[in-house]
């Protein structure tokens, strides 16, 4: 916190303590109503000029202002870390910026508890530092490496999938296509077929592996008989030919959910998948470095998706079909400094955080850290010389 600058001479703090109320009994105003001609009298005028309480009540100090990008995160703009607003595509694409930031607030797709819809504005406000912030595990202050902006929030309107799947897809390939990597921010999980497929499409279809961390595969044919559900998007990826399925790695399965012949149909796309149990065998790390190998296994980049189910309940409770027995919130936080620290990162999304089901923000939180946990790692990339903006970006269109 910056020192307060010392006070005008003649600070107006009231001598003795507390102030008594102006008109306050006894306040030495003349019967007359004129000014009090003692100087020590603490009355006012009827009309006292601009100020004069300020004055008074030590109001008119000169206290420091402060940058909306160093205000409190619940003070002014909600944008990610306050960063600057830009949702233009073409400003997007004039300004060369690293990162965009996007909200995708959409959950008419989810198959049990809702609200997930309410989780891009609940991550960007879960935070209590602003400003220039410092990675202490990565030893970077990522800000002073990249040029991050939030591109706001996909104008979604509840009970439209279809628009809502449409305009998503849309957003993220106007900002992949300025160069920018984009984050999104969910939404249920059904929001990674439109925003991968975008991804895919503007570095190329079939070269983008993709590391699924989820506790659940989201790879049914169909929910209920629909396609577009939260428990399919990874089969439309696939069968769309947007991924292909060898460079298609899921990691943190468990429970009892997909069935066997999901698994079959996995199985047959070449997709590559790792339970919980492996990685409490293993550990997280030897397992995430098999996952990166196995989706650069034919890929250029990767395409992060995070399900913060993924995450055990007991961490992150805010989620929509949550299943006990999952990773810690820090083995997440390092596996993604993993993955990112080791390929080029092509597009991310963290998904499934449901605000209302959540206990003092931990869910959030720990969405808002795996966005911070990635930018960290792409800026110590950056710092050594290596590409982070896609340059071979193709303008909007
Ligand atoms: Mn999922």
């Amino acid at each position: 916190m910056p020192d307060l600058p010392d006070p005008p001479a003649g600070s107006p703090v009231p001598a003795g303590g507390a102030a008594t109320p102006a008109g306050g009994e006894a306040a030495g105003v003349a019967p007359s109503g004129a000014p009090a001609a003692d100087p020590a009298s603490r009355a006012l005028a009827d009309a006292p000029e601009a100020g004069a309480f300020a004055a008074r009540n030590g109001w008119d100090r000169p206290f420091p202002a402060f940058d909306d990008f160093d205000l409190p995160l619940y003070v002014g703009s909600t944008t990610f870390q306050k960063l600057p607003l830009v949702a233009d595509p073409a400003e997007l694409q004039a300004r060369g910026a690293d990162v965009a930031i996007i909200g995708a607030p959409f959950d008419d797709a989810v198959s049990h508890r809702p609200g997930a819809r309410l989780g891009p504005r609940a991550i960007r406000a879960a935070n209590y530092t602003t400003g220039a912030l410092n990675s202490l595990q990565l030893g970077v202050e990522p800000f002073a490496w990249l040029d991050v902006v939030d591109a706001g929030d996909v104008g979604i309107v509840p009970a439209w999938p279809e628009r809502s799947h449409a305009l998503i897809y849309r957003k993220v390939r106007d900002v992949a296509s300025s160069g920018a990597i984009p984050i999104v921010l969910g939404g249920d999980h059904s929001i990674t077929w439109p925003s991968a497929t975008a991804v895919a499409e503007v570095r190329r279809p079939g070269r983008v592996g993709i590391v699924h961390f989820d506790a659940h595969a989201d790879t049914a044919n169909e929910d209920w008989g629909v396609l577009a559900g939260h428990g399919t998007p990874m089969r439309r990826l696939i069968e769309s030919g947007a991924v292909l399925g060898r460079n298609f790695v899921q990691v943190g399965l468990r429970g009892y959910w997909p069935p066997v012949e999901t698994f079959a149909w996995m199985k047959a796309q070449g997709m590559r998948w790792h339970l919980m149990r492996e990685i409490e065998e293993r550990g997280a790390e030897a397992v995430v470095a098999d996952a990166i190998a196995e989706a650069l296994d034919g890929g250029e980049a990767i395409y992060l998706s995070l399900d913060i189910d993924v995450i055990d309940p007991g961490m992150a409770p805010g989620t929509g079909t949550p299943e006990p027995g999952g990773l810690l919130t820090r083995e997440v936080l390092r596996a993604i400094r993993q993955v990112v620290g080791a390929v080029e990162l092509a597009g991310m999304d963290v998904v499934e955080v449901s605000p209302p089901y959540d206990h003092a923000e931990q869910t959030a939180m720990a969405a808002h850290r795996a966005v911070l946990e990635a930018l960290s790692a792409l800026a110590v990339r950056k710092s050594r010389g290596g590409v982070v903006r896609f340059e071979a970006a193709r303008p909007a269109g």
